[in-house]
């Protein structure tokens, strides 16, 4: 049998979260769910464990913060998952940080953004995403680690 690979050798996948996901279980069940941001962030370890990656999950509530940190994948991780949350509908700023990385990128939302306000409708974000995951709770989080993985291992293909 295969012994897993070393923290230290996996694969660094970032785990971005943008404004307000730190409230997760907390307000608003009925379209986020209960588990709170520390669920999805145990969540997200047990996938990672699984699939032999390792995993820097985050959370911010600044805009800057949240490109600075893409602005880093560039040299440290392999693959970005990002819940932009209300910075979807927003930041362009965030999308030319996303489209200079050159990394696949999975976007994630927990709630169905098309089923929504028509303001929710529109993501800057997916012009630079390989793929989006929404409207499937925070299970979403663990099917993108899942997607990433098969991105990484067919990345010279
Ligand atoms: O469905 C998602 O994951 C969103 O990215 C969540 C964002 C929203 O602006 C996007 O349109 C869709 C909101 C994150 C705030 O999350 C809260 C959770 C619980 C209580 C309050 C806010």
């Amino acid at each position: 049998m295969l012994r897993p690979l070393p923290v230290m050798e996996r694969p660094l996948i970032a785990v971005l979260n943008g404004p307000n996901l730190n409230m997760l279980g907390q307000r608003q069940p009925e379209i986020y769910g209960r588990a709170t941001l520390d669920d999805v962030e145990q969540l997200c370890l047990q996938t990672a464990e699984k699939l032999g990656l390792a995993i820097d999950f985050r959370q911010t509530n600044i805009e800057g913060e949240l490109i600075s940190w893409v602005q880093d994948c560039r040299k440290r991780a392999q693959g970005i998952i990002i819940n932009p949350a209300g910075y979807t509908h927003t930041s362009i700023a965030l999308l030319d940080a996303l489209l200079t990385t050159d990394l696949p990128v999975i976007e994630v939302h927990i709630s169905n953004i098309h089923r929504r306000e028509p303001f929710r409708h529109h993501s800057y974000v997916s012009r630079a995403a390989t793929g989006v995951i929404c409207g499937l709770g925070v299970a979403g989080y663990s099917l993108a680690l899942q997607a990433m993985t098969d991105l990484i291992l067919n990345e010279d293909d």
